[in-house]
């Protein structure tokens, strides 16, 4: 079978958690810094080393079958590709950025104002839909400093922590999208056997991620409350132990409302909690 492509980037915030998403995917590959494509071992796959910025048009003109780039990046360079899977890493916002003493006050007040970005595309969807005529100065990087220098008098750019619009003497202002890493695929792929191999290895990551495997010992007597507690578990595993009456339940906890979960647990009489990484789940 013809081997597919994937472009991720070869250097910057998304390198990293995109190479360990694929090797978690069981995925055997060199990745060695100055190689620009490299052949996964045990997978019909190679892999390409792109900037980020080229991702999209690559995927969209066939080179790359796939890709894993950020939605901004997406959105910005307007090819046309199809969203396979949201990854959840890479999260940031772009935003609207004022100086402090800004007399900026509502967003009507952005009409007439010239504002600085890499995004000049989706800056101007975002004017176009509230109604906003705002100059939009295309600048490629640095973006922070164009209103200290009188380019400006906002900027729209990304943000994570917001240290980096704070320390050149902005703030936050508003909201224009919010963006995650995506994988991402070429037209007429669907079906690809291989594609489809790869899209449950990566799903059943992301499911892994986002839960925890928890065991922890119980009274017999309490155990209902404790199933109790459980939803969305079939059923959980219960072994008997060595000390009579006494019980271990083995069972899956979503990340997001872990602790309130294992609060309730402790208070149900749940004891040596052991809770434990999921490296894959397979439905
Ligand atoms: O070389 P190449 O072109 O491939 O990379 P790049 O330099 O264009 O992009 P890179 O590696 O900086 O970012 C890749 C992707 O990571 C972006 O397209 C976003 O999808 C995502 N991402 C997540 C971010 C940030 N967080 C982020 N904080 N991209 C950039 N930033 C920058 C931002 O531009 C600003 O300068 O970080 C600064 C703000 O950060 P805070 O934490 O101070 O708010
Ligand atoms: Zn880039």
């Amino acid at each position: 079978m013809k081997n597919l492509k994937i472009a991720i980037q070869k250097s910057g915030r998304l390198n990293e958690k995109s190479v360990q998403l694929l090797k978690n995917c069981g995925l055997d590959f060199e990745n060695y810094k100055s190689s620009l494509i490299t052949t996964v071992n045990n997978f019909n796959l190679e892999i390409l080393f792109l900037r980020d910025d080229d991702i999209p048009g690559y995927v969209a003109q066939g080179i790359a079958d796939l890709g894993i780039v950020g939605e901004n990046v997406i959105d910005e360079s307007q090819e046309n590709v199809t969203y396979l899977e949201r990854l959840g890493f890479g999260r940031c916002t772009l935003k609207i950025g004022i100086p402090k003493d800004s007399s900026i006050i509502s967003l009507q007040d952005l009409d007439g104002k010239a504002i600085a970005t890499s995004y000049p595309n989706i800056l101007q969807e975002f004017l176009a839909e509230n109604n906003l005529s705002a100059e939009i100065r295309q600048i490629s990087g640095s973006v922070e400093i164009a209103p200290g220098l009188g380019l400006s008098d906002a900027i729209c750019d990304i943000v994570s922590t917001g240290g980096t619009l704070k320390s050149n003497g902005l703030k936050p202002f508003a909201d224009v999208r919010r963006s995650e890493a995506i994988l991402i695929g070429r037209e007429g792929l669907a079906e690809n056997p291989i594609l489809c191999e790869l899209l449950q290895r990566v799903r059943s990551v992301l499911r892994a991620k986002e839960t925890k495997y928890v065991v922890l010992n119980v009274e017999k007597s309490n155990l209902s409350q404790i199933t109790s507690l459980l939803p969305g578990v079939k059923s959980p595993t219960v072994v008997p132990l060595a000390e009579e009456n006494w019980v271990a339940v083995h069972t899956v906890i979503p990340e997001d409302d872990f602790w309130d979960k294992i609060n309730k647990l402790k208070a149900a009489g749940a004891q040596g909690i052991v809770v434990m990484p999921i490296e894959k789940i397979i439905l």
